[in-house]
């Protein structure tokens, strides 16, 4: 059998698992060989094209400051959430996607049963104490087929998992340094947030929470 990214990411025990859905799930710390490595690639990411915090088409500015890398990054303004080549602020493209997350990505997709994935998009959110994610659908992608792949670093986070409806009842999921979580099939659609970050600070990170999902945008 010839190399496949799952080389990249050995392990002598299975990955624990939870299963959020019937097609979403985190495992748990799955991230943790590349944490150091994927915190540096943010930093070079930053100093490209720097954390923002943008408006909504409501006219609100989210507490969470994004960037992003790869082909595509995802940005909002009073005109409305989009997918663009550039960067808005720069007028550049928006930095390269880090090799190592596109194949922990891969790795990923595959583990988990969703088979090939090809993310052209990276949206990089970074939270600070009382930052929060209001709940909401990722649904500016082109297709749906292709499920959503995050990774946490930093502090940890309560993420708020919905149904299809705003109004449908949330769990909350406690997701923390290193955990990746990916979520497709009839779970690709579901309300989702995050709650306002407690300032417990990472011995890494300090007092901020990183999250990149990495999308089929194109
Ligand atoms: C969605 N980010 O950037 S990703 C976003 O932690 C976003 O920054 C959050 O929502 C963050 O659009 C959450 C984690 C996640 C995990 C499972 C899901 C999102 C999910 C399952 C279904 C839908
Ligand atoms: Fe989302």
């Amino acid at each position: 059998m010839g190399m496949t990214t799952l080389d990249l990411f050995p392990r002598s025990t299975p990955p624990i698992v939870d299963r959020m859905g019937p097609c979403a799930f985190v495992l748990r710390g799955f991230a943790l060989p590349i944490a150091a490595e994927l915190v540096r690639a943010v930093t070079a990411i930053d100093a490209l094209a720097p954390f923002r915090h943008m408006e909504t088409p409501g006219g609100f500015t989210m507490s969470v400051a994004l960037t992003n890398c790869g082909d595509l990054g995802w940005t909002t303004d009073r005109r409305g959430y989009r997918y663009t080549t550039v960067d808005p602020v720069s007028n550049q493209h928006w930095p390269a996607m880090p090799a190592t997350l596109r194949a922990l990505a891969r790795t990923v997709a595959i583990t988990a049963g969703f088979g090939a994935f090809e993310p052209d998009a990276c949206l990089v959110n970074r939270y600070l104490p009382g930052s929060r994610l209001s709940l909401h659908q990722d649904k500016n992608e082109r297709d749906f087929d292709a499920p959503i792949v995050s990774v946490s670093l930093g502090m940890s986070a309560v993420f708020l998992f919905g149904g299809s409806a705003r109004s449908d009842k949330t769990t909350r999921v406690p997701l923390h340094h290193g955990d990746v979580a990916i979520w497709g099939g009839e779970d690709r659609l579901r309300y989702h947030g995050v709650m306002p970050l407690k300032d417990a600070p990472h011995p890494l990170l300090g007092a901020q929470r990183i999250n990149l999902t990495l999308r089929k945008a194109g």
